[in-house]
Protein backbone atom coordinates (compact mmCIF):
# COMPACT_ATOMS: atom_id res chain seq x y z
CA UNK A 1 0.00 0.00 0.00
CA UNK A 2 1.16 3.59 -0.83
CA UNK A 3 0.85 6.57 1.44
CA UNK A 4 0.40 10.06 1.23
CA UNK A 5 0.14 11.98 4.66
CA UNK A 6 -1.17 15.26 4.15
CA UNK A 7 -0.54 18.34 6.91
CA UNK A 8 -1.60 21.46 7.34
CA UNK A 9 0.17 23.95 9.60
CA UNK A 10 -2.26 25.69 12.71
CA UNK A 11 -5.46 23.70 11.84
CA UNK A 12 -7.48 23.10 14.94
CA UNK A 13 -9.89 20.04 14.60
CA UNK A 14 -13.13 22.22 14.81
CA UNK A 15 -12.39 23.99 11.28
CA UNK A 16 -13.29 20.85 9.72
CA UNK A 17 -16.71 20.54 8.07
CA UNK A 18 -17.33 17.52 9.47
CA UNK A 19 -17.28 18.77 13.15
CA UNK A 20 -18.24 22.34 12.61
CA UNK A 21 -21.04 22.71 9.44
CA UNK A 22 -19.74 26.40 9.42
CA UNK A 23 -16.40 25.41 7.62
CA UNK A 24 -16.42 24.05 4.23
CA UNK A 25 -14.56 20.95 3.54
CA UNK A 26 -16.30 18.92 0.98
CA UNK A 27 -13.09 16.77 0.00
CA UNK A 28 -11.95 16.13 3.35
CA UNK A 29 -15.87 15.11 4.82
CA UNK A 30 -15.72 12.42 1.89
CA UNK A 31 -12.28 11.23 3.11
CA UNK A 32 -13.95 11.06 6.78
CA UNK A 33 -17.29 9.94 5.64
CA UNK A 34 -15.45 6.83 3.77
CA UNK A 35 -11.95 6.44 6.13
CA UNK A 36 -11.30 5.77 9.95
CA UNK A 37 -11.83 9.49 11.99
CA UNK A 38 -10.06 9.94 14.94
CA UNK A 39 -12.51 11.94 17.43
CA UNK A 40 -9.81 12.75 20.08
CA UNK A 41 -6.72 13.35 18.16
CA UNK A 42 -3.81 15.75 20.11
CA UNK A 43 -0.70 17.09 19.65
CA UNK A 44 1.75 16.38 21.77
CA UNK A 45 3.49 19.31 22.11
CA UNK A 46 1.90 22.19 20.06
CA UNK A 47 3.88 24.07 18.49
CA UNK A 48 5.69 23.37 14.78
CA UNK A 49 8.69 21.62 15.20
CA UNK A 50 8.16 19.44 18.83
CA UNK A 51 5.08 17.82 17.03
CA UNK A 52 6.96 17.50 13.78
CA UNK A 53 9.63 15.76 15.50
CA UNK A 54 7.53 13.70 17.70
CA UNK A 55 5.41 12.88 14.35
CA UNK A 56 9.11 11.72 12.73
CA UNK A 57 10.60 10.08 15.52
CA UNK A 58 7.89 8.63 17.05
CA UNK A 59 9.57 9.73 20.78
CA UNK A 60 8.62 12.48 23.17
CA UNK A 61 9.91 16.03 23.24
CA UNK A 62 12.67 15.11 25.65
CA UNK A 63 13.90 12.35 24.10
CA UNK A 64 13.96 13.48 20.37
CA UNK A 65 15.54 17.05 21.75
CA UNK A 66 12.82 19.34 19.79
CA UNK A 67 11.56 21.08 22.87
CA UNK A 68 10.38 24.36 21.26
CA UNK A 69 10.58 25.91 17.90
CA UNK A 70 13.80 25.68 15.71
CA UNK A 71 14.48 29.55 16.04
CA UNK A 72 17.68 31.49 16.44
CA UNK A 73 19.23 31.18 19.93
CA UNK A 74 17.94 27.50 20.38
CA UNK A 75 19.88 24.67 20.85
CA UNK A 76 16.96 22.34 19.37
CA UNK A 77 16.66 20.10 16.22
CA UNK A 78 15.92 16.91 14.72
CA UNK A 79 18.91 14.74 14.92
CA UNK A 80 20.86 13.08 12.70
CA UNK A 81 21.12 9.64 14.68
CA UNK A 82 16.98 9.26 15.55
CA UNK A 83 15.61 6.84 13.38
CA UNK A 84 12.23 8.73 11.35
CA UNK A 85 9.53 7.06 10.23
CA UNK A 86 10.92 8.43 6.54
CA UNK A 87 14.20 5.91 7.26
CA UNK A 88 12.15 3.16 7.96
CA UNK A 89 10.00 3.71 4.87
CA UNK A 90 12.96 4.27 2.60
CA UNK A 91 14.96 0.94 3.93
CA UNK A 92 11.78 -1.07 3.07
CA UNK A 93 11.88 -0.08 -0.68
CA UNK A 94 9.29 3.58 -0.93
CA UNK A 95 9.68 6.07 -3.22
CA UNK A 96 9.67 8.27 -0.49
CA UNK A 97 8.68 11.93 -1.08
CA UNK A 98 8.85 15.39 0.86
CA UNK A 99 7.17 18.90 -0.04
CA UNK A 100 6.44 21.90 2.13
CA UNK A 101 7.18 23.22 5.66
CA UNK A 102 9.66 21.08 7.39
CA UNK A 103 10.97 23.16 10.20
CA UNK A 104 13.34 20.92 11.71
CA UNK A 105 17.07 22.04 11.52
CA UNK A 106 18.40 24.96 13.00
CA UNK A 107 18.47 28.32 10.87
CA UNK A 108 21.33 29.20 9.09
CA UNK A 109 22.28 32.55 11.17
CA UNK A 110 20.64 36.03 11.39
CA UNK A 111 17.58 36.59 12.50
CA UNK A 112 15.75 34.20 9.94
CA UNK A 113 13.81 31.25 11.32
CA UNK A 114 14.66 29.54 7.97
CA UNK A 115 16.87 26.73 7.51
CA UNK A 116 18.63 24.86 4.15
CA UNK A 117 18.49 21.21 5.19
CA UNK A 118 21.28 19.78 2.47
CA UNK A 119 20.92 15.94 0.51
CA UNK A 120 21.78 13.48 2.72
CA UNK A 121 21.11 12.05 6.81
CA UNK A 122 19.30 15.15 7.67
CA UNK A 123 16.85 14.70 4.89
CA UNK A 124 15.91 11.40 6.87
CA UNK A 125 15.22 8.89 4.16
CA UNK A 126 13.08 11.42 2.02
CA UNK A 127 15.07 11.07 -1.93
CA UNK A 128 12.72 13.64 -3.13
CA UNK A 129 13.01 16.82 -1.98
CA UNK A 130 11.28 20.03 -2.46
CA UNK A 131 11.16 21.98 1.19
CA UNK A 132 12.03 24.52 3.28
CA UNK A 133 12.47 25.40 7.06
CA UNK A 134 10.77 27.83 8.10
CA UNK A 135 8.84 31.35 5.99
CA UNK A 136 5.11 32.66 6.38
CA UNK A 137 4.95 34.45 3.50
CA UNK A 138 2.45 31.94 1.59
CA UNK A 139 2.35 33.68 -1.95
CA UNK A 140 5.82 34.08 -2.28
CA UNK A 141 7.58 30.88 -1.26
CA UNK A 142 10.80 28.95 -2.00
CA UNK A 143 11.77 25.72 -1.66
CA UNK A 144 15.01 24.30 -2.26
CA UNK A 145 15.04 21.10 -4.43
CA UNK A 146 16.55 17.51 -4.26
CA UNK A 147 19.21 18.67 -5.72
CA UNK A 148 19.57 21.51 -2.74
CA UNK A 149 19.11 24.18 -5.27
CA UNK A 150 16.74 26.97 -4.09
CA UNK A 151 13.82 27.80 -6.04
CA UNK A 152 11.52 30.88 -5.45
CA UNK A 153 7.54 31.04 -6.55
CA UNK A 154 5.13 33.52 -7.32
CA UNK A 155 1.65 31.64 -6.19
CA UNK A 156 -0.07 30.34 -3.09
CA UNK A 157 1.87 27.48 -1.65
CA UNK A 158 -0.85 25.45 -1.31
CA UNK A 159 -1.76 25.56 -5.16
CA UNK A 160 2.11 25.08 -5.67
CA UNK A 161 2.66 22.46 -3.49
CA UNK A 162 -0.06 19.90 -4.76
CA UNK A 163 1.16 21.34 -8.51
CA UNK A 164 4.70 19.87 -6.99
CA UNK A 165 2.73 16.55 -5.14
CA UNK A 166 1.23 15.59 -8.42
CA UNK A 167 4.21 15.56 -10.49
CA UNK A 168 5.87 13.38 -7.59
CA UNK A 169 3.11 11.35 -8.29
CA UNK A 170 3.18 10.61 -12.05
CA UNK A 171 6.87 10.22 -11.88
CA UNK A 172 6.27 7.05 -9.45
CA UNK A 173 7.59 3.85 -10.54
CA UNK A 174 6.84 1.68 -7.80
CA UNK A 175 5.17 1.87 -3.99
CA UNK A 176 5.35 5.45 -2.56
CA UNK A 177 5.18 7.57 0.36
CA UNK A 178 4.47 10.94 0.02
CA UNK A 179 4.25 13.78 3.27
CA UNK A 180 2.86 17.04 2.11
CA UNK A 181 3.49 19.64 4.60
CA UNK A 182 1.44 22.80 4.00
CA UNK A 183 1.66 25.62 5.98
CA UNK A 184 -2.09 27.73 5.70
CA UNK A 185 -4.00 28.07 7.38
CA UNK A 186 -1.11 29.37 9.53
CA UNK A 187 -0.97 33.32 9.48
CA UNK A 188 -0.90 35.57 8.02
CA UNK A 189 -4.60 34.92 7.95
CA UNK A 190 -5.30 36.86 5.01
CA UNK A 191 -2.75 35.43 2.54
CA UNK A 192 -5.03 32.75 0.38
CA UNK A 193 -6.93 33.05 -2.73
CA UNK A 194 -10.30 35.61 -2.24
CA UNK A 195 -12.22 32.69 -3.90
CA UNK A 196 -11.80 31.19 -0.74
CA UNK A 197 -12.80 33.95 1.90
CA UNK A 198 -15.59 35.11 -0.31
CA UNK A 199 -17.14 32.15 0.83
CA UNK A 200 -17.68 32.48 4.07
CA UNK A 201 -20.61 35.42 5.39
CA UNK A 202 -21.83 35.26 8.74
CA UNK A 203 -19.24 33.73 11.38
CA UNK A 204 -20.08 32.33 14.69
CA UNK A 205 -17.44 33.02 17.49
CA UNK A 206 -17.17 29.98 20.41
CA UNK A 207 -18.90 30.86 23.07
CA UNK A 208 -15.19 30.87 24.66
CA UNK A 209 -14.03 34.18 22.26
CA UNK A 210 -12.60 36.95 25.00
CA UNK A 211 -11.08 40.06 22.67
CA UNK A 212 -7.79 40.35 23.82
CA UNK A 213 -5.55 38.27 21.07
CA UNK A 214 -2.61 37.28 22.85
CA UNK A 215 -0.17 34.53 22.84
CA UNK A 216 -0.11 32.36 25.85
CA UNK A 217 3.44 33.41 26.03
CA UNK A 218 2.94 36.93 26.64
CA UNK A 219 3.26 38.31 23.21
CA UNK A 220 0.38 40.66 21.42
CA UNK A 221 -0.79 39.05 18.10
CA UNK A 222 0.47 40.51 15.59
CA UNK A 223 -2.16 39.54 13.10
CA UNK A 224 -5.04 41.04 14.95
CA UNK A 225 -3.58 44.51 15.02
CA UNK A 226 -5.47 46.16 11.49
CA UNK A 227 -7.82 43.55 11.42
CA UNK A 228 -11.37 42.15 13.46
CA UNK A 229 -11.81 38.54 14.55
CA UNK A 230 -14.86 37.58 12.85
CA UNK A 231 -12.80 38.51 9.38
CA UNK A 232 -9.80 36.72 10.14
CA UNK A 233 -11.65 33.68 10.83
CA UNK A 234 -12.87 34.01 7.34
CA UNK A 235 -9.69 33.94 6.28
CA UNK A 236 -8.56 31.26 8.35
CA UNK A 237 -11.46 29.23 7.23
CA UNK A 238 -10.96 30.52 3.81
CA UNK A 239 -7.61 29.08 3.81
CA UNK A 240 -8.91 25.82 5.32
CA UNK A 241 -11.20 25.87 1.87
CA UNK A 242 -8.07 26.51 -0.21
CA UNK A 243 -6.60 23.15 1.90
CA UNK A 244 -9.20 20.91 1.06
CA UNK A 245 -9.69 21.84 -2.11
CA UNK A 246 -6.01 21.05 -3.06
CA UNK A 247 -6.24 17.72 -1.43
CA UNK A 248 -9.45 17.32 -3.76
CA UNK A 249 -6.72 17.50 -6.28
CA UNK A 250 -4.51 14.86 -5.13
CA UNK A 251 -7.90 12.56 -4.60
CA UNK A 252 -9.03 12.95 -7.58
CA UNK A 253 -6.01 12.16 -9.24
CA UNK A 254 -5.64 8.95 -7.17
CA UNK A 255 -8.90 7.95 -8.24
CA UNK A 256 -8.52 8.85 -11.79
CA UNK A 257 -5.34 6.52 -12.27
CA UNK A 258 -6.77 3.59 -10.18
CA UNK A 259 -4.63 4.21 -7.15
CA UNK A 260 -6.64 5.62 -4.68
CA UNK A 261 -7.83 1.75 -3.17
CA UNK A 262 -4.09 1.14 -2.94
CA UNK A 263 -3.01 4.29 -1.12
CA UNK A 264 -3.38 5.43 2.34
CA UNK A 265 -4.16 8.75 2.47
CA UNK A 266 -3.84 10.49 6.30
CA UNK A 267 -4.77 14.09 6.87
CA UNK A 268 -3.70 16.04 10.02
CA UNK A 269 -2.44 18.80 11.61
CA UNK A 270 0.51 20.16 13.61
CA UNK A 271 -1.55 21.99 16.43
CA UNK A 272 -4.69 24.37 16.35
CA UNK A 273 -5.01 28.03 16.93
CA UNK A 274 -7.09 29.12 19.97
CA UNK A 275 -8.45 32.35 17.35
CA UNK A 276 -9.67 34.49 20.42
CA UNK A 277 -11.25 31.72 22.75
CA UNK A 278 -9.86 32.33 26.30
CA UNK A 279 -8.55 35.59 25.34
CA UNK A 280 -5.63 34.03 23.42
CA UNK A 281 -4.49 33.11 20.11
CA UNK A 282 -1.93 31.28 18.14
CA UNK A 283 -0.90 27.68 19.90
CA UNK A 284 1.56 26.82 22.78
CA UNK A 285 -1.28 26.13 25.58
CA UNK A 286 -3.50 23.46 26.58
CA UNK A 287 -6.34 24.54 25.32
CA UNK A 288 -8.80 22.21 22.69
CA UNK A 289 -8.55 24.74 19.94
CA UNK A 290 -4.23 24.61 20.13
CA UNK A 291 -4.02 20.64 21.20
CA UNK A 292 -6.71 18.99 18.66
CA UNK A 293 -6.27 18.25 15.67
CA UNK A 294 -7.83 16.27 13.17
CA UNK A 295 -6.67 12.70 12.10
CA UNK A 296 -8.12 10.73 9.39
CA UNK A 297 -7.07 7.16 7.94
CA UNK A 298 -8.64 7.34 4.23
CA UNK A 299 -8.27 5.71 1.14
CA UNK A 300 -6.37 2.56 0.36
CA UNK A 301 -9.80 0.27 1.58
CA UNK A 302 -9.72 1.89 4.96
CA UNK A 303 -12.87 2.62 7.41
CA UNK A 304 -15.43 3.52 7.75
CA UNK A 305 -15.55 3.95 10.85
CA UNK A 306 -14.72 6.41 14.19
CA UNK A 307 -12.82 6.44 17.22
CA UNK A 308 -13.10 8.24 20.89
CA UNK A 309 -9.61 6.90 21.60
CA UNK A 310 -7.13 9.13 22.51
CA UNK A 311 -3.65 9.71 20.31
CA UNK A 312 -0.84 11.89 19.95
CA UNK A 313 1.62 12.73 18.12
CA UNK A 314 4.06 9.94 18.73
CA UNK A 315 1.33 7.34 17.82
CA UNK A 316 1.31 8.42 14.05
CA UNK A 317 4.67 7.16 13.11
CA UNK A 318 3.95 3.36 14.46
CA UNK A 319 0.54 3.78 13.37
CA UNK A 320 1.48 5.00 10.17
CA UNK A 321 4.04 1.85 10.01
CA UNK A 322 1.66 -0.62 11.59
CA UNK A 323 -0.85 0.12 8.83
CA UNK A 324 1.69 -0.68 5.88
CA UNK A 325 3.12 -3.90 7.38
CA UNK A 326 6.25 -2.81 8.79
CA UNK A 327 7.57 -3.41 12.21
CA UNK A 328 8.09 -0.40 14.29
CA UNK A 329 11.45 0.45 15.74
CA UNK A 330 11.63 -0.49 19.32
CA UNK A 331 12.66 3.26 20.37
CA UNK A 332 10.00 4.94 19.48
CA UNK A 333 7.99 5.33 22.42
CA UNK A 334 4.30 5.83 20.44
CA UNK A 335 1.79 3.14 20.04
CA UNK A 336 0.59 1.30 16.93
CA UNK A 337 -3.39 2.34 16.30
CA UNK A 338 -3.35 0.06 13.42
CA UNK A 339 -5.34 -2.74 14.98
CA UNK A 340 -7.77 -0.40 15.94
CA UNK A 341 -8.29 0.89 12.48
CA UNK A 342 -8.35 -2.21 11.10
CA UNK A 343 -11.31 -3.42 13.20
CA UNK A 344 -9.19 -5.72 15.54
CA UNK A 345 -8.48 -5.86 19.39
CA UNK A 346 -6.88 -2.72 20.56
CA UNK A 347 -5.98 -1.29 24.53
CA UNK A 348 -5.78 2.04 24.03
CA UNK A 349 -4.54 4.67 26.42
CA UNK A 350 -6.49 6.12 29.55
CA UNK A 351 -4.54 9.64 29.12
CA UNK A 352 -2.08 11.07 27.02
CA UNK A 353 -0.03 13.77 27.59
CA UNK A 354 0.60 17.45 26.01
CA UNK A 355 3.81 19.58 27.13
CA UNK A 356 5.01 23.03 26.53
CA UNK A 357 8.58 23.97 27.71
CA UNK A 358 10.11 27.14 28.47
CA UNK A 359 10.60 28.72 25.10
CA UNK A 360 13.11 31.83 24.89
CA UNK A 361 16.86 31.98 25.53
CA UNK A 362 15.83 34.91 28.43
CA UNK A 363 13.74 32.33 30.05
CA UNK A 364 15.91 29.32 29.50
CA UNK A 365 18.38 31.43 31.27
CA UNK A 366 16.26 32.40 34.17
CA UNK A 367 16.06 28.69 35.18
CA UNK A 368 20.22 27.98 34.52
CA UNK A 369 21.08 30.82 36.11
CA UNK A 370 18.81 29.92 39.57
CA UNK A 371 20.89 26.31 38.95
CA UNK A 372 17.72 25.15 37.54
CA UNK A 373 16.98 22.68 34.34
CA UNK A 374 14.43 24.42 31.99
CA UNK A 375 12.84 21.11 30.99
CA UNK A 376 12.01 20.39 34.02
CA UNK A 377 9.54 24.21 33.70
CA UNK A 378 6.65 24.85 31.39
CA UNK A 379 3.49 23.05 32.11
CA UNK A 380 2.11 19.65 31.21
CA UNK A 381 -1.88 18.43 30.57
CA UNK A 382 -3.15 15.27 30.75
CA UNK A 383 -6.42 14.44 28.74
CA UNK A 384 -8.50 11.56 29.53
CA UNK A 385 -12.02 11.07 28.10
CA UNK A 386 -13.78 13.15 30.76
CA UNK A 387 -11.38 15.58 32.29
CA UNK A 388 -7.95 17.60 31.81
CA UNK A 389 -5.60 18.84 34.36
CA UNK A 390 -2.93 21.28 33.14
CA UNK A 391 0.27 22.40 35.66
CA UNK A 392 2.08 25.16 34.54
CA UNK A 393 5.21 26.25 36.49
CA UNK A 394 5.84 29.26 34.24
CA UNK A 395 8.14 29.56 31.10
CA UNK A 396 10.55 31.64 33.49
CA UNK A 397 11.92 31.32 36.72
CA UNK A 398 10.07 32.15 39.90
CA UNK A 399 6.55 32.30 38.24
CA UNK A 400 4.09 30.64 40.39
CA UNK A 401 2.68 27.09 39.75
CA UNK A 402 -1.23 26.92 38.11
CA UNK A 403 -3.27 24.25 38.17
CA UNK A 404 -6.43 23.94 36.37
CA UNK A 405 -8.69 21.02 36.46
CA UNK A 406 -11.14 20.76 33.90
CA UNK A 407 -14.45 19.08 33.02
CA UNK A 408 -14.05 18.55 29.17
CA UNK A 409 -17.71 16.52 29.52
CA UNK A 410 -19.92 18.59 30.68
CA UNK A 411 -17.92 21.99 30.23
CA UNK A 412 -16.45 21.33 26.96
CA UNK A 413 -15.45 24.62 25.95
CA UNK A 414 -13.25 25.06 29.23
CA UNK A 415 -14.48 28.66 30.22
CA UNK A 416 -14.39 27.10 34.37
CA UNK A 417 -11.84 25.20 36.13
CA UNK A 418 -13.85 22.30 38.89
CA UNK A 419 -12.62 21.40 42.29
CA UNK A 420 -12.71 17.80 42.92
CA UNK A 421 -9.33 16.15 44.83
CA UNK A 422 -10.07 12.98 44.18
CA UNK A 423 -10.43 13.61 40.43
CA UNK A 424 -7.30 15.75 40.77
CA UNK A 425 -5.42 13.22 42.78
CA UNK A 426 -6.40 10.65 40.10
CA UNK A 427 -5.38 12.98 36.97
CA UNK A 428 -1.69 13.74 38.78
CA UNK A 429 -0.91 9.93 38.94
CA UNK A 430 -2.11 10.01 35.43
CA UNK A 431 0.45 12.55 34.65
CA UNK A 432 3.65 11.09 37.22
CA UNK A 433 2.78 8.02 34.96
CA UNK A 434 3.84 9.75 31.45
CA UNK A 435 6.30 11.79 33.40
CA UNK A 436 8.36 8.80 34.20
CA UNK A 437 7.97 7.25 31.42
CA UNK A 438 9.17 10.22 29.57
CA UNK A 439 12.24 11.05 32.16
CA UNK A 440 10.56 14.16 32.88
CA UNK A 441 12.03 16.04 35.63
CA UNK A 442 8.65 18.04 36.27
CA UNK A 443 7.23 18.64 39.03
CA UNK A 444 3.23 17.62 39.68
CA1 LIG B 1 2.96 25.02 13.37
Amino acid sequence: MNLIYIFADQWRRDAVGIYNKEVITPNIDTLAKDGFVFNRAYSTSPVCSPHRACLLTGKFPIQNGVFTNCKPGIDAQLSEDDICVSDVLKENNYETGYIGKWHLDKPDGGDSWDAYTPPGKRRHGFDFWYSYGADDNHNTPHYWNTEGKRIDINQWSVEHETDVALRFLQNTKGKFALFISYNPPHSPYDSAPYKYKKLYDDITLKENVIPKFMHHTGEMDKNLISNNLEDTIREYYGAVSGVDDNIGRIVGYLKDNNLYDDTMIVISSDHGDMLGSHGLMGKYVWHEESIGIPLIFSGGRIGPNQSNELIGSTDHAPTLLGMLGISVPEDMQGKDFSPLIRGERFEGYKSIITEGFPNSTERIKSFEENGENFLDYGWRCVVTQDYKLAIHRGYSFGEEKQVFLYDIKNYPLENKTIEDTKKLEELKQEMRYWLELTSDGFKV
